[in-house]
């Protein structure tokens, strides 16, 4: 009975990990229809830029960066700061993941697909890394 205790218990455990690791697309598809319109992206990237902005004064700098690793925060900002003064304001932000969102709409139809969301990440720097709500 023990062993069998513990096989559920390994079984369950495996279950959780695979739903941590489940695909960003599903948080970020609010009304669960199956993929990420441009609204639901919105609201996340706005979610995520507040996070980020720890002293909430409207804008990114690198010592809010600090949980993640240099090279990421290099990409980051290199990917988000479009004027190159090492500051990310949320305009900057906000365009950047415009621009995410059109290369990742592959067909254009305003809608990200789950299908679309794991192509790109394999191709892009993982800014879904950011989405973490
Ligand atoms: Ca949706
Ligand atoms: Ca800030
Ligand atoms: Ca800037």
């Amino acid at each position: 009975m023990k062993k069998l205790l513990m096989a559920l218990v390994v079984i369950l455990c495996a279950v959780s990990t695979v739903f941590a690791a489940e695909d960003l697309s599903t948080k970020l598809d609010k009304n669960k229809d199956g993929k990420v319109s441009k609204k639901e992206y919105t609201s996340a990237v706005s979610k995520t830029f507040d996070k980020l902005d720890k002293n909430r004064d409207g804008s990114i700098t690198r010592d809010e960066l600090g949980h993640m690793d240099k090279k990421d925060q290099e990409t980051f900002i290199k990917e988000n700061d479009a004027d190159g003064d090492g500051i990310i304001i949320k305009k900057e932000f906000e365009q950047a993941a415009e621009k995410r969102f059109r290369q990742l709409d592959k067909n254009r139809n305003g809608f990200i697909s789950k299908d679309e969301w794991a192509g790109g990440r394999s191709e892009m720097y993982s800014p879904f890394a950011l989405f973490t709500f």
